[in-house]
């Protein structure tokens, strides 16, 4: 029903004029101002709240059902979010879009200017804080009832800009303006507890006095589903000093810093994203940031459940909470402490609750990218946590030794507790033995954690391994970033019904062999080059977008580049294949490897650049700032799609669904996604090389020696002796040792798979047609790589939640 009726309020218009008369309206009670006197600023704001009204009532709605049902909820644990740009989906969701725009002209106002100040909260790293965006997106499509919890950082990822072709990294204050899509809750302001000690009661309670004292001040945006009235919420967590943090004799007594330090201190919390991928910082903030993130969202769940629910048996039935990897794993303890501290129930009750309440997604398989966390600086950050996750450990290892008599081997890997060379609390063991379903990202990598990384515990428990593998969200990644061809596409299969349904994609195979279907195709394809500001959209636009990382070998791109190069070079007066490659992505700050590598790319670019012999078939280049908005104009315009880590390496990937999805066709190795991509896209249609994981693997067992390829393959050498010989600019040399001397990555051994399998994409690229029926094709057969059907897994087969309508 709808609240505002018994509220005797007027419901929202659907008009361009009721639109216009509401903007007129907030732009006068909310900024204060008219449209004579309006900044674009004013303007922008307004259009935000404008068309936010109009989601706060199916808000509204939601939450009345939500509570009328009662129902079993998903709470989505994530230290990270990529939520892109709230503007242009918002208006969609709302249906505003049209509305809005007319309205705005009416009013004399540039809707492009206007739109154009809307921001991205750059609230997480990669491929793991999109993942958490795109599953809340499709959790509110399917009517799932979620919230997510995670952190308002106030600065966000960095931004990238390029001195000399190297990186260098700048603060990204999103909010600088303010952000018109939250809602601050201050009423449900939780308090966080820091280091201090534990104390044992008469009765043997144990009770945690605290050495700092921090408020978690929580404020929430808008999840709206698609093509629904649900609107689920994020509920983001920023640090504040308490009231008594501010010292004020200090103050009086003209000790300014001083008075403030405290206050400064606690905030410090959730001042800033670390900027790490893959490598843990082994910073103590950054545990400080985890437990903020779990102490305050856990005690929100409960106050959530009391509203409904009185008996604690019930918690479990009512939640599921779904840790985006060990991040937040601190919430297994911490709800611990708080059944069995402050609620008083017995350990084994409070464990039987607390496992059946979790559930793990892991999210990588490389070694050095398990947390773990000294257990001196643990133990004076967290006393209390650190025995529960003794007790809880000591419970453990009794079983594991019941279950492998006389294995003590195993007993110490399996342990919560890294014994050597110094003492550490094993993240991923304890998010492994604290919850009911563990699972990894795609096919290849759920098999390889449970035969490898996670192999002990999946033959004490295999019941408990599980594969979801990951998708993207359609709206965003084709409806909202590619107009043109989801137009196209709706027309060709007679309705936009495939948005929220994307498997009815495959409807558009019969197209694929329409001539003149594939000509709008083409065209579609060539005006998005030119939307991205490439120069010649015949060009084939050659694109690999991701974090900078040695595994993801945007170096063996380079080398492929340096090749090309070459050979036009030897070669001047021949016909080449017209090239435009692509790269975007961040490097950590200090991951001085990856930098090497970005500015080396800079560096051939220039070169490449001033060569009026190379320049009309290769151009490289290189935009800063790769994030959800930049991928998202990038996405719609590439023919090739580069997905070249190691096998073995990659997780998942989800940036190869989304190019796959607008029409890119991949060349990749058998890695992550790439393996479930192919077999979707079929064989033909996608282009395979390089080591499988198994031969990888054999190949570094037994002792692999990148030299002899070097040695054995003339181009090759050619390639990384121009590295070594500073033929770029001096940059890089770096880059061409660490390849011809270690190699970790097997760069130099997929070197030739990799150049013969681009040569195979030149020949193909030059039957255009057959290009793009493949292009069609991949668009046509990606429907399984919605998040929609990512989320209806994880919903049967670890969260066994129920969608709940919510009525009109
Ligand atoms: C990515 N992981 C995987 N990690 O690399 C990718 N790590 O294969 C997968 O598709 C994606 O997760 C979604 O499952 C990350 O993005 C991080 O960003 C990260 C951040 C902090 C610490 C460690």
């Amino acid at each position: 029903m709808d609240v505002r009726n018994g509220m005797g309020l007027r419901p929202l218009g659907t008009s361009a004029a009721e639109f216009e008369q509401d903007l007129l309206s907030n732009l006068y009670y909310r900024r204060g101002t008219t449209v004579e006197s309006a900044s674009t600023q004013d303007a922008y704001e307004t259009l935000a709240l404008t068309v936010r009204d109009r989601l706060a009532e199916r808000r509204v709605r939601t939450a009345a059902a939500h509570y009328a049902a009662n129902p079993r909820w998903v709470y989505y644990l994530s230290a990270e979010y990529l939520l892109g740009k709230q503007l242009e989906q918002n208006m969609l969701y709302s249906g505003t879009d049209r509305i809005a725009r007319i309205a705005m002209k009416q009013l004399g106002l540039d809707p492009d200017e206007v739109e154009g100040l809307d921001v991205e909260p750059g609230l997480g790293n990669g491929g793991l804080g999109r993942l958490a965006a795109c599953l809340l997106d499709a959790m509110a499509t399917l009517d799932i009832p979620a919230v997510g919890y995670g952190i308002r950082y106030d600065l966000g990822i960095f931004k990238q800009t390029f001195k000399n072709g190297a990186q260098v990294e700048k603060p990204d204050d999103w909010s600088y303006q303010g952000n018109p899509w939250e809602f601050p809750a201050p009423d449900d302001r939780q308090t966080v507890f820091f280091y201090g000690h534990t104390e044992r009661d008469a009765n043997g309670k144990t009770c945690w006095i605290p050495g700092e004292v921090v408020l978690g001040e929580p404020s929430h945006m808008l999840v709206p589903g698609h093509g629904t009235d649900t609107v689920n919420i994020v509920r983001l967590w920023r640090a504040r000093g308490s009231e008594s943090s501010f010292d004020l004799s200090r103050f009086s007594a003209g000790q300014y810093a001083e008075a403030v330090d405290e206050a400064v201190h606690a905030e410090n919390i959730s001042k800033v994203l670390y900027p790490d991928d893959s490598t843990e910082s082994g910073r103590e903030l950054r545990l400080k940031q985890q437990y903020f993130l779990v102490s305050c969202s856990l005690r929100d769940i409960i106050r959530r459940f009391r509203l409904r629910n009185t008996d604690w048996s019930e918690f479990p039935k009512k939640t599921v909470i779904q840790l985006n990897d060990t991040h937040p794993t601190l919430a297994i303890p911490e709800l611990m402490r708080l059944l069995v501290d402050e609620e008083g129930l017995n350990w084994d009750l409070a464990w039987t609750i607390v496992r059946q309440t979790f559930a793990y997604t892991c999210h990588t398989l490389l070694p050095e990218a398990l947390e773990t966390w000294s257990v001196p600086m643990f133990e004076r950050l967290l006393p209390r946590h650190l025995e529960i996750i003794y007790t809880i450990n000591e419970h453990f290892l009794a079983e594991v030794r019941e279950a492998f008599p006389g294995d003590v081997d195993r007993v110490r890997r399996m342990s919560l507790i890294q014994e050597e060379p110094d003492r550490r609390v094993r993240m991923a063991n304890l998010a492994v033995v604290g919850t009911q379903a563990v699972n990894g990202v795609a096919e290849l990598h759920s098999e390889l954690l449970a035969s490898t990384t996670l192999r002990d515990f999946a033959e004490l428990w295999p019941a408990k391994f599980h594969n979801v593998t990951n998708g993207i969200s359609p709206r965003r990644f084709i409806k909202i970033a590619n107009p043109t061809l989801s137009s196209l596409i709706s027309e060709g299969l007679g309705g936009d019904e495939w948005i929220n349904d994307l498997d009815r994609l495959a409807g558009l195979e019969a197209l694929a062999d329409d001539e003149s279907f594939r000509s709008r195709w083409r065209a579609v394809k060539q005006a998005n080059k030119v939307r991205l500001g490439l120069g010649d959209p015949e060009s084939l636009t050659d694109v690999m977008i991701k974090r900078f990382h040695e595994y993801k070998r945007q170096q063996l791109k380079l080398l492929h580049i340096i090749t090309m190069y070459h050979r036009i070079k030897a070669n001047p007066g021949q016909a080449y294949v017209p090239r435009t490659v692509l790269f975007a992505g961040k490097a950590a700050p200090a991951y001085h490897a990856a930098k090497h590598v970005i500015r080396l790319i800079n560096a051939v670019a220039a070169v490449i650049d001033a060569d009026p012999a190379v320049s009309p078939y290769l151009k490289v280049v290189f935009p800063p700032n790769y994030n959800v908005t930049l991928g998202s104009l990038i996405i719609p315009a590439a023919d090739l799609s580069e997905q070249i880590s190691m096998a073995g390496k990659e997780a998942s990937g989800t940036g190869n669904m989304k190019l796959a999805l607008n029409g890119a066709l991949t060349i990749g190795t058998l890695d992550g996604a790439n393996i479930e991509i192919r077999d979707k896209v079929g064989a033909d249609n996608f282009f395979l090389f390089g080591l499988d994981t198994p031969a990888a693997t054999a190949l570094k067992n037994n002792g692999y020696r990148a030299r002899d390829h070097y040695d054995r393959d003339p181009e090759l050498r050619h390639a990384l002796d121009s590295i070594l010989d500073g033929k770029f600019l001096g940059i890089g040399r770096e880059v061409g040792e660490s390849l011809l001397n270690w190699d970790e990555y097997l760069t130099l051994a997929d070197y030739r798979s990799y150049v013969d399998a681009q040569d195979q994409v030149d020949a193909a690229w030059q039957d255009t047609d057959q290009w793009t029926r493949k292009s069609i094709l991949n668009t046509a057969r990606s429907g399984f790589f919605s998040a929609d059907r990512t989320v209806r897994d994880y919903a049967a087969g670890i969260w066994h939640v129920n969608p709940v309508k919510v009525g009109r």
